[in-house]
């Protein structure tokens, strides 16, 4: 099995990243495990985190990510750059993680919030406002700190946030604000 050589030959020569690739294994297995299996290739669809990429993850998030048992439908991907960010999404005070995922069954692209209690996932098969239920469309994102919004291209007003929000982009075309609103995340239409 390719990836398991090399992850091997990787470990013996530089045993202080041992902790990097036993995480990026933990990864793989938690996303790709079907596609180990089959066949070694750990690559399953263009965009899709290979071990090295997974390792740029947060411990935390890691370890949040093996706790939730929802996360074995999603696979993690890395088709923007950057594809993670952090922020305090839904202002506890405490940091939490965005990362791209798609669904696995569907292929549909969405992003995953690692909360400290929970996960919750906007896209990739759950619709959030005008992003849909695939956000294969957002080809740029960043973290928007919490503070004043500006009127959207709706009537809608603002929302007042309480924690950062994220800025779902269509480069040239549209852009939506997800941010928390208490209970879930939601959407506020930007650009148009
Ligand atoms: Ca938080």
């Amino acid at each position: 099995m390719a990836i398991a050589l090399s992850v091997s030959s990787v470990a013996s020569e530089h045993v202080s990243i041992s902790g990097i690739v036993h995480r990026a294994r933990r990864l793989a297995a938690l996303f790709a495990g079907a596609c180990l299996c089959a066949g070694g290739s750990l690559a399953a669809e263009p965009g899709d985190l290979d071990y090295v990429t997974g390792a740029s993850l947060p411990p935390p998030a890691v370890e949040s990510l093996a706790k939730f048992p929802q996360t074995a439908n999603y696979t993690l991907s890395a088709r923007l750059n950057p594809y993670y960010v952090q922020g305090d999404f839904d202002g506890d005070g405490k940091a939490d993680t965005a990362v791209l995922v798609a669904e696995t069954a569907s292929g549909k692209h969405g992003i995953a919030f690692i909360l400290d209690r929970r996960i919750e996932i906007v896209g990739a098969g759950k619709s959030i406002g005008n992003g849909g239920d695939d956000f294969a469309w957002m080809d740029a994102w960043y973290v928007y700190p919490k503070g004043a919004v500006e009127q959207g291209a709706f009537d809608e007003a603002p929302p007042v946030l309480r924690g950062d929000a994220l800025m779902a982009i269509k480069t040239e075309s549209a852009s939506g604000l997800i941010y928390w609103d208490g209970s879930g995340f939601a959407w506020y239409q930007q650009g148009d």
